[in-house]
């Protein structure tokens, strides 16, 4: 067991249904300790860079202009083994293959319309972190 950093979002679906204190309950029951939070509106430029490993996914427009569509809420979240287990907590992508009490069974309008991402390795933690925080913006 390991005290890990994780990348999270909470999409524009959630915020627009004054989701993100539900959200981030959940994440919180989880185990996981908010140490970073901040709503911003994402350019298109942000978000392309972002998502730039899904570039050649037929669903990259699609992705990005949702998630420019509406503000999002960054976080990074700390805890024991913290990307595993906010992968769990999300849920699978599709929420019709999710499972029950995790936050896309909860909350997702849709594959696309998931309501949380989440980092899929360290390694990418540690790269989206930093994409959007900055060392001092994270108090842990
Ligand atoms: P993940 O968020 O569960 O890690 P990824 O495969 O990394 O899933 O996809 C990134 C995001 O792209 C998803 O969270 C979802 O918003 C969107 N997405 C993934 N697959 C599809 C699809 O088949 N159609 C539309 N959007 C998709
Ligand atoms: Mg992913």
């Amino acid at each position: 067991m390991s005290t890990e950093r994780t990348f999270s979002i909470i999409k524009p679906d959630a915020t627009r249904r004054n989701l993100t204190g539900g959200v981030t309950k959940m994440l919180e029951d989880a185990g996981l300790r908010v140490v970073a939070s901040k709503r911003i509106h994402m350019t298109k430029e942000q978000a392309e860079g972002f998502y730039a490993v899904h570039a050649e996914r037929p669903f990259f427009n699609d992705l990005v202009s949702f998630m420019i569509s509406g503000p999002v809420v960054v976080q990074v979240l700390e805890g024991e083994n913290a990307m595993a287990r906010n992968r769990e907590v999300m849920g699978a992508t599709n929420p019709a293959n999710a499972d029950e009490g995790t936050i896309r069974k909860v909350y997702a309008e849709s594959i696309e319309a998931n309501t949380v991402h989440g980092s899929d390795s360290l390694e990418n933690a540690a790269i989206e972190i930093a994409y959007f925080f900055k060392p001092e913006e994270i108090v842990g």
